[in-house]
This record gives C-alpha cells, sequence and structure tokens, in this order.
C-alpha cells in the first residue's frame, strides 16, 4: 500500500477537509491504527473508520471497543453497523486471502493438518444460523464497587446471521484423539505493544462445546464476507459461552488435553468467583472458575427509553431473549417495579442461540412516570434477577432485568 509517511500525512490532513477526508479513508486507514497517527476527534471515530452507526457509544479506542444503545438492537437479526466491537488487540493490518490458512495442531490432534481458505470453504459443508454474541463484561457498569475495564451498560450483545463449517466437520478431518478436553484459537491480530510474539488472546472452549452442531468456523456475516474489524476472513463462533471464546482472525486451533491455557484463559480473565463471595472481596485466582454458559437475559429494544406516550394510549413494546441453555421459554414484563408481572407474546428461535422475540402492548393505570421491566426465564427454569447479581472481582455475568424508563402525560 502505497502511504505517505506519518509527518507528511498529518500536515495534510490539517488542511483537508472533513468532506474530503472521508473520501480518503479508504483501504488504508481503515487499517492503519498505530497511536497518535490520525487527529483524534477528525476521522477517529467508529462510524468512519468502520462503518457503524453514529449513535454508537465508544468505550475505549485504544484497542477499539464500542457498543450500542439498546434502541439500536431493535433489528431481528443484528446489522454490521450496530454490532458492538470488542477488541482486546489490533486489528490485523493486511489481510492476504490467498495465502491466508487455518492450522489445526495441538498434542491431542492426530496429526497437523493445514488448509487454505479456498479448500475449507469447498472441502465442508456450509451451514447458516443466527447465533447472539455477548461479551461477559456486559452489563459491568452497574456493578459496585465498581469492576475495572470497558464499562459496558447493556449493549455489548449482538445476534447476527454466521455462515460457516461446523468445527465439529474441522475436528472430526484431522482426527482428534480420546484424550482432548479443549479447543483453543489463535489469531492474526497484533498485541497493543505491537510486539509481534505476544499473543493478544487465545481462549477456547471444551470439546463438548466444540462438537455442538450450532459451533461454526463462519466466513460470512449477514450473507457478506465477515467485516473486517469483527473478524474477516474467519471466525470461531461459539454462541452461548461469552464471545471472549468467538475468536476473531482465526489462524490456527489447538487441540488440548488440558484445558488451553492460552492468553486470558487464566484467572481473573472471563472468570467467577468459584464461591459467592461479598462485593469488593479480593479474590485468589484459585478460587476463581472459567465462564461456560452465559445466562439468561433479555433486552428491551422499543421504545427508547424516555418515550413519552399521551395518557390512555397503549404501548406497544418489544425486544430480545436469550440463554446459553436450550430455549427461553417465558419472558414478562412489569411497570410497577416488579409488583406485578404480565405474559409477553414469545417467538420461537430461528435455531438454538438465537435470540428470541418477545412483544407486548402495555397500558398505565394513570399519567406518570413508569419504568418498563422484561424479565426473561429460560428452560433450565433460570429466571433473571431484578438486581445486580452475584458481585464478582471483574464485573462479568450482570444479567439483572433491563428497564426504560416512559412517561404517560
Ligand atoms: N482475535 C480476537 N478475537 C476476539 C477478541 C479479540 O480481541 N481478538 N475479543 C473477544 C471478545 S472479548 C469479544 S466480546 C468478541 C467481540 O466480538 P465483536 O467485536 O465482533 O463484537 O470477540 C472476541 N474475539
Ligand atoms: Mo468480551
Amino acid at each position: 500500500m502505497n502511504q505517505p509517511n506519518s509527518r507528511d500525512r498529518r500536515a495534510f490532513l490539517k488542511k483537508a477537509s472533513l468532506g474530503s477526508m472521508a473520501a480518503l479513508i479508504g483501504a488504508d486507514i481503515v487499517y492503519a491504527l498505530p497511536s497518535g497517527y490520525i487527529p483524534l476527534g477528525i476521522v477517529n471515530d467508529p462510524q468512519t473508520l468502520f462503518g457503524k452507526h453514529k449513535d454508537l457509544i465508544v468505550r475505549n479506542n485504544q484497542p477499539w471497543n464500542v457498543e450500542s444503545p439498546a434502541h439500536l438492537l431493535d433489528d431481528r437479526i443484528t446489522p454490521a453497523d450496530k454490532m458492538f466491537i470488542r477488541n482486546n488487540g489490533l486489528i490485523p493490518e493486511k489481510i492476504d486471502l490467498d495465502s491466508w490458512t487455518l492450522t489445526v495442531k495441538g498434542e491431542s490432534a492426530n496429526q497437523e493438518k493445514t488448509y487454505s481458505l479456498a479448500a475449507l470453504k469447498r472441502q465442508f459443508a456450509q451451514y447458516t444460523y443466527q447465533l447472539v454474541l455477548e461479551c461477559g463484561g456486559n452489563g459491568r457498569a452497574e456493578y459496585y464497587p465498581p469492576a475495572e475495564g470497558n464499562q459496558w451498560e447493556v449493549g455489548a450483545v449482538s445476534c447476527a446471521e454466521w455462515t460457516g463449517f461446523r468445527l465439529k466437520d474441522l475436528l472430526l478431518d484431522v482426527g482428534i484423539n480420546a484424550n482432548a478436553v479443549y479447543v483453543g484459537y489463535h489469531s492474526a491480530d497484533l498485541h497493543l505493544s505491537r510486539d509481534t510474539n505476544k499473543e493478544v488472546i487465545s481462549r477456547g472452549i471444551p470439546i463438548a462445546k466444540a462438537m455442538e452442531n450450532e459451533t461454526l468456523i463462519a466466513y460470512q456475516m449477514n450473507g457478506k464476507d465477515i467485516p473486517l474489524v469483527h473478524g474477516h476472513p474467519l471466525r470461531l463462533i461459539a454462541s452461548g459461552f461469552p464471545a471472549s471464546v468467538s475468536g476473531k482472525w482465526l489462524t490456527a486451533l489447538s487441540v488440548r488435553d488440558r484445558v488451553h491455557d492460552g492468553e486470558k484463559m487464566a484467572a481473573p480473565s472471563y472468570s467467577i468467583p468459584c464461591e459467592p463471595v461479598q462485593p469488593g472481596d479480593d479474590v485468589p485466582n484459585e478460587n476463581m472458575c472459567i465462564i461456560e454458559k452465559m445466562p439468561v437475559k433479555s433486552l428491551l429494544t422499543y421504545p427508547k427509553s424516555g418515550a413519552i406516550i399521551p395518557e390512555k394510549n397503549s404501548l406497544g413494546i418489544r425486544g430480545h431473549a436469550w440463554t446459553g441453555e436450550n430455549s427461553i421459554t417465558k419472558v414478562e414484563y412489569s411497570v410497577d417495579f416488579g409488583a406485578t408481572w404480565y405474559p409477553c407474546q414469545l417467538e420461537k428461535a430461528a435455531n438454538r442461540f438465537a435470540w428470541q422475540h418477545f412483544n407486548a402492548t402495555v397500558s398505565f393505570p394513570k399519567k406518570g412516570y413508569y419504568e418498563v421491566w422484561a424479565r426473561a426465564t429460560d428452560n433450565s427454569g433460570k429466571t433473571q434477577p431484578m438486581l445486580t447479581p452475584g458481585w464478582n472481582p471483574k464485573g462479568y455475568l450482570n444479567n439483572a432485568c433491563h428497564r426504560i424508563a416512559v412517561k404517560v402525560s
């Protein structure tokens, strides 16, 4: 790629108008994210860089962590421009599709085997599923005492339609030994230090999860190539677990005879106390357990919180509910802070790990300020708590009921 050196570029950028800047954001700026390279506040926004909706909320820009407000998650299938971004490192700068390969290796693989992108697409049957990806830290902002990390509110979750092949089919093609217990992933993103010997993140899943039908290695999202920021050209998708196991920019998989010990597998990353602790407690790492299934949860996506409606009018509400178990069996709403609950209409899932849509028509007894609360229950019988659940040092797994404000006037 032909890029001016950074001093020339900065001098040039100073003079350029916003309009001509936008025209210039071709391939080269999109991939170029070294700190200080692009003047802050001019083109350093997720709309320009990644084509995101302008109302997404930036939680961090080094690395990029961006969430969606609840009302922008109203689509049944989340479009790319409204999908949250969670990066631990820097987005790969060069993607060469012709030379991209995926290698399966590890002490519990029968052999080491490397596939080209073309071979993978040709050899393995294609599946498409709608799959929820929710960051383990979604909802962290509500914990008290506060937990460090991105202060996600409710929007670090998406449900896109992913197309690819089954991880299971790949593992069977390579052959895995009877002692295999875990599959770890390896990715092409760059460590924040730019040290190419360091992995950004290399998490994984137990073999049983790897063998599930819906655990995919995806090459398309919503019917197109996966956007770069979401893992182009190849991404692991293991929905139902924290999204940190769904490795983007996938280059290799390790079939392990033990729990994978890659970057961010060890506590306190993506781990919670094995036994409940008092808020604010110091928890030694040996008392922490790796998060597996995500809890039952729901989100009200319509109306936008703060809606004002005329007295005597009823209000249509809607949203989505999901679980790391099999399915959502019930969604209810309350307009009196949980004193009484009423059923919502609930649709069946498109497939396991797709979110399920719910809606209801709400009437309010008199004028005034209300909160509409939603509460989902899954097939394991678990329901969302009304308050922030079990405090944990890193602020994971907050599945408290979502609520929106409505004024009847
Ligand atoms: N290679 C790689 N994969 C990754 C990450 C990352 O930083 N690098 N972040 C993980 C985390 S913590 C989350 S929540 C999801 C976010 O996916 P998204 O950015 O496509 O929404 O990607 C996961 N996969
Ligand atoms: Mo995450």
